[in-house]
């Protein structure tokens, strides 16, 4: 028989082989695919129920906002507050929730390298971080009503063996009128960690022609769309007219989105990070992209908070670094 699920604490098996040990007719319910260790209830508006695939999903419904997070690469994918008509981050509806695969869409967390690994081309792009399951370690509701949820990382034997050294990640996740997202690595080894890291963010926008991303005037950037030449950012306001594809390095500015189809502003402010990625697929791009539909590129943009290139973190044994984006909502005249 299966284990009956306690008020207090939620275990389930990995269904790969049958968790109870005796022969089963019938595969497991979906749901228990996956190794989830609860160690605290779960409060009041935060909910552990099966997602797309039939994957673990942390579902937030709290007077300020509603969220979903996958548990699959720590991957939030859905934030919206209750004080704003319409979604703040964006999701491809081609997006996969397929084993071993990243969703498109979201916030991605890109660990510990950023694109393609210049030592091994064959390894996953933006790392492995977002293609594996973490632990969820708790959840709590604060009094003003901010959700907070936390997760660790490597979370079972295969991602600790994947895992580059003796390496720790915690995610807080906290969810209100404001988003806030705090990555924090640990180093656990004998020797130094040097690694590459990003919140990927999507944004969801009424056409990505009609923005502009504040923020960035006078930064120099990596243009990826132009071998990786290194340009300055002359223009106050960035405007998207072509795929953009750019790393502006050595810059702890804060971003402000304006986007007056959807009547609003989202200003990205961040701590522990000197990158930020501007990036939109443009037509070429979203057509290569099996996970991502033909005609969705105008509807999003991603303003990525990050640490790559020559930003890349080093820590000495036994060191943490934690990097910090908060997103929040204006109206576009300034006021909340
Ligand atoms: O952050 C921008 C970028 O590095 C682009 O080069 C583009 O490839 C994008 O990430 C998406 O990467 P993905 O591996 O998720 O398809």
């Amino acid at each position: 028989m299966l284990p009956r699920l306690m008020s207090s604490e939620y275990t389930y098996q990995i269904a790969a082989v049958n968790p109870i040990g005796a022969a089963r007719s019938t595969p497991p319910p979906p749901l228990l695919r996956y190794t989830v260790a609860m160690k605290y209830d779960l409060p009041s508006g935060v909910t552990l129920d099966e997602g797309r695939g039939g994957w673990p999903r942390v579902s937030v419904a709290t007077d300020l906002c509603t969220a979903e997070l996958y548990l699959h690469g720590a991957h939030l994918c859905h934030w919206q507050p209750r004080s704003h008509p319409r979604p703040v981050l964006w999701m491809s509806r081609a997006s996969r929730f397929e084993t071993g695969a990243p969703i498109r869409g979201g916030v991605p967390i890109c660990f510990p390298w950023f694109g393609p690994n210049a030592a091994a081309p064959e390894a996953p792009v933006h790392g492995i971080v977002r293609l594996g399951e973490w632990t969820l370690e708790g959840a709590e509701v604060e009094r003003d009503g901010t959700a907070v949820i936390r997760l660790s990382w490597p979370s079972d034997a295969g991602s600790r063996a994947s895992a580059p050294a003796e390496v720790a990640l915690a995610y807080e996740v906290r969810l209100g009128d404001a988003l806030s997202m705090a990555l924090t690595v640990a180093n656990l080894a004998a020797a130094a960690l040097t690694f590459e890291e990003a919140l990927h963010t999507y944004f969801a926008v009424s056409d990505v022609r009609q923005v502009g991303v504040e923020g960035l005037a006078g930064a120099i950037f990596v243009d990826k769309t132009d071998g990786g030449t290194r340009k300055a950012q002359d223009d106050a306001v960035i405007t998207i007219s072509r795929e953009p594809d750019r790393l502006y390095v050595n810059t702890p500015a804060t971003l402000t989105l304006t986007d007056p189809g959807f009547g609003r502003r989202i200003r990205v402010a961040k701590m522990g990070s000197l990158t930020s990625v501007v990036w939109n697929p443009w037509i070429a791009k979203s057509r290569a992209m099996s996970d991502f539909g033909d005609d969705e590129w105008p509807g999003m943009i991603c303003l990525e908070t990050a640490n790559a290139a020559e930003n890349a973190v080093t820590l000495p044994p036994a060191a943490g670094h934690t990097m910090t984006a908060v997103v929040s909502l204006l109206g576009l005249s300034g006021s909340s």
